[in-house]
């Protein structure tokens, strides 16, 4: 990894802290428990991947710094819900996230709900605001109301949650990931671009082929993490998915089957941003974060 791409990571990873906590609610304001628990459910952990793809994809195309925060911060709130939702006993049941108690432990599971409820409002409510023009707003709430709808994450969670225990083909089990963690990869590339302008047909599909590459890529990393890694690494209980008997990317094609497709599609991913030339460095960077990642 390049010293200054590391640098401008962990300039954006800390600055999201700022950001983040400038677009939630104040805990002095009621309902001051409500208010608490979505801070604790967005500030202070997670890779940031979501908010770091918003603004390599942000700068690519001029988006003002504005545009590119509020694109970062909707997406890491749909993000932050979504895990909330997640870990609790109705779906995964799980009491570590982020290296701390999940929200349904530290509070309970009522708040849980609402915290999750209530991000994803603010996630758009964060787009609706700001100087960016109606008409890329109108985009970029359409983008991500998208993809985390029931045609995204929301579907991809349903076809996991029915798939405990089944054996699911290849293709299923892409198409599965490709809706649940993909959607939103792909969202946060494409809401920092449209801060930034219109997309043409070519720079869309583009972006799409190399959003497409590092969603997959940083799923298939995720079965590898959850086989190989321990749950202090991770902050998150590792060996959950072959402990629930879920379908992975290791249980199908096997460790060294799965790291040689991550490696392809960080390539793939290199390859679709070719048309951008050197000013897609950092995206292409991100790709290789993705892949080489250890939590
Ligand atoms: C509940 C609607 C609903 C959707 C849940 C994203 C998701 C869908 C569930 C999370 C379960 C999971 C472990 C998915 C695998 C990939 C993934 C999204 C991991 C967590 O994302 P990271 O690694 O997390 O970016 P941090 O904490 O770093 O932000």
């Amino acid at each position: 990894m390049r010293e200054e791409f590391t640098l401008w990571c962990k300039t954006v990873q800390t600055h999201m802290e700022a950001v983040l906590l400038s677009h939630l609610p104040a805990t002095t304001l009621a309902p001051h428990k409500l208010h608490e628990a979505m801070q604790y459910a967005v500030l202070d952990g997670g890779k940031r991947v979501r908010p770091l793809l918003a603004f390599a994809a942000g700068e690519l195309f001029d988006a003002p710094r504005d545009g590119i925060e509020r694109a970062a911060c909707a997406v890491e709130m749909i993000h932050a819900y979504s895990l909330v939702h997640d870990d609790m006993p109705c779906m995964d049941d799980d009491a570590l996230r982020r290296g701390k108690p999940t929200v349904h432990k530290k509070y309970d599971e009522a708040t849980a709900l609402l915290v999750g409820d209530a991000l994803q409002a603010q996630a758009f409510e964060v787009i609706a605001g700001g100087n960016l023009d109606a008409q890329r707003k109108v985009a970029m709430v359409s983008r991500l109301a998208r993809a985390a709808g029931s045609l995204g994450m929301c579907g991809g969670q349903a076809i996991d949650l029915d798939s405990v225990g089944i054996s699911l083909s290849r293709d299923a089990l892409e198409h599965m990931h490709r809706l649940k963690t993909g959607a939103l990869l792909e969202a946060s590339v494409m809401l920092g671009a449209l801060a930034g302008k219109s997309l043409l047909g070519a720079e869309e599909l583009a972006l799409r082929a190399y959003s497409s590459a590092i969603g997959l890529a940083f799923q298939v990393v995720d079965d590898i993490l959850d086989a190989t890694a321990d749950s202090a690494t991770l902050g998150k209980t590792a060996g959950k998915d072959a402990a629930s008997n879920k379908p992975t990317y290791v249980s199908i094609l096997g460790l060294n089957e799965s790291l040689a497709l991550a490696e392809k599609l960080r390539q793939d991913a290199h390859q679709a941003l070719l048309p951008f030339g050197d000013p897609a460095m950092r995206l292409k960077e991100l790709a290789d974060l993705i892949v080489q990642r250890k939590t």
